[in-house]
């Protein structure tokens, strides 16, 4: 085996990466390249620094939250496995998609679990609730400066206020998913993969 090999990636993980993910083929493989420009280490997995130069991900005042959504519990490298799965969530859900109801698990790319990832880039702690002072961290990071944090106590105040039925003062997933009940979710966490 020469060092080439490692930058091939074998038939039979494209059509588990296929099957797990939704991908076309040649998405994963065009991915499996961006991949690998971003491995610096040559290691066969990324670390935070790697998905640091994504430009997207830099400007992205979320930009490190997402990045966290890529790693295991614990791990800081991720391998391409993980990192399809993980991009899979932004994956559009195609119209062939919609009322399939055969699949044996719930799509990677479903509403709930589009909510899902949203849900978790706020609950820090992963106690699977927002808590008023996780919601403060992540209202400071969108609105940058300009504002008081005054006005943004009284807006988490208000958020959560809304959002929170059981009156435990967080909000829980099912509070989460309620307050975006009509906003277009399936659209708003899509990214457009070239086929
Ligand atoms: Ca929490
Ligand atoms: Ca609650």
């Amino acid at each position: 085996m020469g060092s080439r090999a490692s930058t091939l990636l074998r038939e039979e993980e494209i059509e588990e990466i296929k099957k797990e993910t939704g991908f076309s083929h040649s998405q994963i493989t065009r991915l499996y390249s961006r991949f690998t420009s971003l491995d610096k280490g040559e290691n066969g997995t990324l670390s935070r620094e790697d998905f640091q130069r994504i430009p997207e991900l830099a400007i992205n005042p979320l930009g490190d939250r997402i990045i966290n959504a890529f790693f295991p519990e614990g791990e800081d490298q991720v391998n391409f496995r993980g990192f399809m799965r993980t991009l899979a969530h932004f994956r559009p859900i195609e119209d062939n998609e919609k009322n399939k109801n055969a699949a044996p698990s719930e799509p990677l790319n479903s509403r709930t679990n589009k909510l899902l990832f949203a849900f978790r880039l706020y609950d820090l702690d992963r106690d699977d609730k927002i808590s008023r002072d996780e919601l403060l961290q992540v209202l400071r990071m969108m609105v940058g400066v300009n504002i008081s944090d005054e006005q943004l106590g009284s807006i988490a105040d208000r958020t959560i206020q809304e959002a929170d039925t059981n009156g435990d003062n967080s909000i829980s997933f099912n509070e989460f998913m309620k307050v975006l009940e009509k906003v277009d979710v399936e659209q708003k966490m899509s990214i457009r993969f070239l086929h």
